[in-house]
């Protein structure tokens, strides 16, 4: 249920739980300044203690799914639900006041929150989150001919390792087959959330989400459409290179000449990042290029070995090593006899020091990114911790979401080599090879990170109704990804709904804002460090001086509207495509001849 993660929707506002606050804040008369003041003290006073309580059951609940730990979450995310709800509508008392800065930004804070006040619609809600989280976590595909059932994580390795389109088809349909079983429940959801929104004056839960940026919600909508249009060429050059490959891997019975490309293909279970077909991509020529994977299942890398190497480059850069309960209380390998949500996550349990991670980490080069992501969250809490309670969150979500992906960038063959991983020199000639493996994660996943939300805004402003979830969830991703269904559309299909971020109602504009962010900040920080080669050359591994600059950004939490502190740490105060495209630039011009020699060829 709602946790302080980050990376769940609007965590903040949804968590403030108050009740003698929001009753006073209530009392006749015209409001002051001064009771304004005084209402936050009280309120953040209060979260202290009732975050803990709500974040444990969290917690429990995506740790051992039972339907006891799924009715405790409920019950705590009913219980945060009634109060932050009765905070938000106490807080709209001092809108129009005069008010210190970080007063008034508290205020509009608590006002990005749902509020139900019916108690039946209350429950409703609370229960259908935590249900669908266990629904999403315990979902496993039984194939009907007898083989032993496959969680994603099995699944997910077929779509990552096998050539067959059959097998892949057979694991993809297997899986998206699952998310039908809680359709209903999710649509049950969307219509209760909206309720809540409603109630607190927005438009609809959309419409909320994209409130949270310091801009008006339509100003919001239309600055990841400008984002979009200024990366869309690098995606368009990547996936005409890809569709070459892919046809002469599979054929040109599976991949057409022109259109969109069948889902399945890419080596992921939603086509996001495309990291896994490398071997199917690689440039000609290219010799058989440094394999991270390899060498960490070699060396039996444990769970806590690749934690720790995460660990050590942020240590690196001048911060604390994590705190004892860290390694006590996360959870870092799948356990064997029970079930749990796998998908990798961050908890600030307390505010303070106890924070966690939960992840079913495996030794490959996919999940040491996982894993410097995940502690991006990590020692963001950490710097955060003694903000008031109301800033302690990130800059704004996609901020937060930035952090540790920014930190890995900087994994380069150069560190790789300082910290052991890599015992031969990296290849000179191999830049191409290493940028076309990067831009496989990070400009694949542009157009699917911006249609997730695309489709979920149009859900919750009723544009798209549950009939029609699969119709408009395609015809977005083949707008913007040119990928389709694999298969014929299903009656009655939920594929959105195989994908967490869906089933968990967690926002995913923050990945499309991070996927940019991450670039600018890399470019800031590798100048900071004095670094002046190419970009994509460049690590902060070891750089003190970057890690200031760092942590004074990550120490500011949300106190400020980010503009100011992405002003801070860059210099630049919009979000935008242009460090990105520095970074690929040389693999743009490679793609583009790539792309035309390939043409001619196929013509030929
Ligand atoms: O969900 C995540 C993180 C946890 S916040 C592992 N990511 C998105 C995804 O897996 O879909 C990271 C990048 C995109
Ligand atoms: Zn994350």
């Amino acid at each position: 249920m709602q946790t302080i993660t980050p990376y769940k929707p609007l965590a903040l506002a949804v968590l403030l739980a108050l009740s003698a606050g929001a009753s006073q804040a209530q009392s006749k008369g015209k409001p002051t300044a001064a009771e304004a003041h005084r209402f936050l003290e009280q309120t953040e006073a209060k979260f202290d203690k009732l975050n803990v309580d709500s974040a444990r059951a969290d917690w429990v609940g995506s740790n051992f799914i039972t339907d006891d730990t799924e009715a405790i979450a409920a019950y705590f995310g009913e219980l945060q639900l009634d109060a932050s709800g009765k905070a938000a509508l106490a807080a709209r008392r001092f809108n129009g006041l005069k008010l210190p800065e970080a007063d008034a930004r508290k205020l509009k804070l608590l006002q990005l929150s749902l509020m139900l006040s019916d108690p039946k619609e209350r429950a409703d809600y609370a229960a259908a989150r935590a249900a669908l989280n266990g629904a999403y976590g315990k979902a496993k595909y039984c194939p009907p001919d007898g083989r032993t059932c496959m969680p994603l994580g099995e699944l997910e390795k077929v779509l990552a390792n096998s050539r067959d389109p059959a097998r892949l088809q057979d694991a993809w349909s297997g899986w998206h087959a699952q998310a039908p079983a809680y359709k209903q429940r999710y649509a049950d959801f969307v219509t209760l959330s909206n309720k809540g929104a409603r109630e607190m004056g927005y438009a609809d839960t959309g419409a909320m989400w994209r409130s949270a940026y310091d801009m008006p919600p339509g100003a919001f909508a239309a600055e990841m459409e400008r984002l979009w249009q200024q990366v869309k060429p690098l995606y368009d050059s990547l996936h005409t290179y890809a569709r070459h490959k892919l046809r002469a891997q599979y054929g040109a019975d599976v991949v057409p000449a022109t259109g969109p490309i069948p889902a399945h293909l890419f080596g992921n279970m939603w086509s996001q990042t495309w990291d896994n077909i490398y071997p199917i991509l690689k440039p000609a020529g290219a010799g058989s290029s440094f394999d991270l994977s390899k060498v960490l299942e070699e060396r039996k890398t444990s769970a806590k070995q690749m934690t720790e190497y995460a660990e050590g480059f942020y240590t690196s850069l001048g911060m604390q090593k994590l705190p004892a309960t860290f390694w006590e209380r996360s959870l870092l390998t799948k356990p064997r006899d029970r079930d749990v949500v796998c998908h990798a996550s961050a908890w600030p349990i307390d505010g303070k020091d106890d924070v966690r991670i939960k992840m079913c980490i495996n030794p490959t080069a996919e999940d040491f990114t996982v894993i410097h992501h995940e502690l991006g969250h990590v020692y963001y809490f950490l710097e955060y911790k003694d903000q008031p309670v109301l800033f302690r969150n990130g800059a704004n979500d996609g901020f937060h979401e930035a952090i540790g992906d920014t930190v890995a960038l900087s994994i380069t063959p150069g560190y790789l080599k300082k910290i052991g991983l890599m015992t031969e020199d990296p290849d000179p000639k191999g830049d191409i090879a290493e940028l076309l493996k990067r831009a496989l994660s990070k400009v694949a996943i542009l157009p699917f990170a911006y249609s997730v939300d695309k489709w979920r805004w149009d859900v919750y402003a009723g544009k798209t109704q549950p009939a029609d979830y699969d119709k408009t969830w395609w015809q977005t991703r083949e707008q913007y990804m040119n990928v389709k269904r694999p298969a014929p559309l299903q009656a009655n299909g939920f594929d959105a709904g195989a994908k967490y971020h869906v089933a968990a109602d967690v926002p995913y504009a923050r990945y499309f804002l991070a996927d940019l962010l991450q670039f600018q900040f890399h470019r800031a920080l590798c100048r900071e460090a004095g670094y002046t080669g190419p970009l994509h050359q460049c690590s902060i591994y070891g750089n003190e001086k970057a890690g200031k600059k760092l942590q004074a950004m990550l120490q500011m939490g949300t106190s400020k509207p980010w503009p100011e502190e992405l002003k801070a740490i860059s210099g630049e105060d919009r979000i935008d495509g242009n460090a990105l495209l520095e970074y690929f630039a040389p693999l743009k011009a490679w793609l583009d001849e790539q792309n035309k020699v390939l043409a001619a060829a196929q013509k030929g």
